[in-house]
């Protein structure tokens, strides 16, 4: 039987940031069911949500999936420069029903202040992991000192930061096209930036990893189910985020099931394509699976359907 609390290779709960853009996918709720149930567990610490496509359901959702395992209390933070309109967004206003806290977008801070504040306050290093747009990262990178840290944002990153894991990018061709590194100018302007200035690891799951291992669908128990069947996606998703989710969980290439390939990556702020130089000691990699898809679509089924009740402490 796969395990990833046998593989993982981390001995403590890691403190996790967990970015997402919570929009037009839904394999974004099963990321964060994923990361709950892992907090549960005491794997790792999720300290705080950034969400990074804003709309009137959006932070009211995101809540009542954390309180649904008794996790209201993490705190949620949006960008509220990345407000969409005329998308269709399927399953935020369904989610939002079921949240007890009557808790609004005005009740959240500015994400990347959320994060200064959380990391700050850290005496160890934490992993960012983000499934959606890479633009709070870019505004932690680029925020000035405040009452939180004197340090400025790359500094306070290089210090309190190991890893930071995106889902973006297409890395199985020379010029690769991915949705959360071109979909807006903004995005663009960001990928290019984390690329350019990122003072720690920055590792990316791609397009080609999560494409073809499907996971999730209508009979997923809580929220999460409610989500892929509000998305008519009742059979299931794509597994971007949540593979993305998963490693940033197992904290270990090997045992989650990748072998990492090293190098610079680069993304072109104009268009969004992405490139990569291999380089054995490079500070970026993207990851490539090692083994079937069957692995993957496996461990992440089994962790989704389990209900919250087993995940108790
Ligand atoms: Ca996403």
């Amino acid at each position: 039987m796969i395990d990833e609390e046998k593989n993982a290779a981390r001995t403590g709960p890691v403190p996790v940031l967990f970015g997402t853009d919570w929009w037009t996918d839904c394999d974004d709720v099963a990321a964060l069911d994923i990361l709950l149930k892992a907090h549960r567990r005491g794997r790792i610490d999720l300290k705080a949500i950034g969400v990074n496509s804003v709309m009137p359901c959006s932070a009211p959702s995101v809540k009542a999936v954390c309180e649904q395992y008794g996790l209201g209390s993490i705190p949620i933070g949006l960008d509220r420069r990345a407000v969409r309109r005329g998308v269709l967004c399927l399953y935020q206003k369904k989610l939002a029903s079921f949240c007890k806290s009557g808790f609004t977008n005005a009740d959240c801070p500015e994400a990347f202040k959320l994060y200064r504040s959380v990391l700050a306050a850290l005496p160890e290093r934490a992993v960012i992991v983000d499934v959606g747009f890479p633009q709070i990262i870019m505004e932690l990178l680029q925020s000035p000192s405040d009452a939180y840290s004197d340090l400025n944002g790359t500094e306070l990153v290089k210090s309190k930061v190991s890893e930071i894991v995106l889902m973006g990018g297409r890395w199985d061709r020379k010029s690769g096209m991915e949705y959360n590194f071109f979909a807006y100018p903004l995005n663009r302007t960001a990928a290019a930036y984390l690329c350019g200035h990122c003072p720690v690891p920055l590792t990316f799951l791609g397009y080609e990893v999560g494409k073809d291992v499907v996971t999730g669908g209508k009979a997923v128990p809580g929220l999460t189910g409610i989500a892929y069947a509000a998305h008519r996606s009742p059979k299931g998703r794509p597994s971007w985020d949540p593979m993305t989710a998963l490693y940033a969980v197992v904290g270990d290439a090997e045992a989650a099931g990748y072998q990492k390939v090293r190098g610079k990556a680069s993304v072109n702020p104009r268009t969004g394509r992405n490139s990569f130089r291999p380089d054995p000691n490079g500070s970026h990699a993207y990851l490539v699976k090692t083994k079937e898809d069957g692995f993957y679509q496996e461990m992440i089924q089994r962790i989704l359907m389990a209900p919250a009740e087993e995940n108790d402490e």
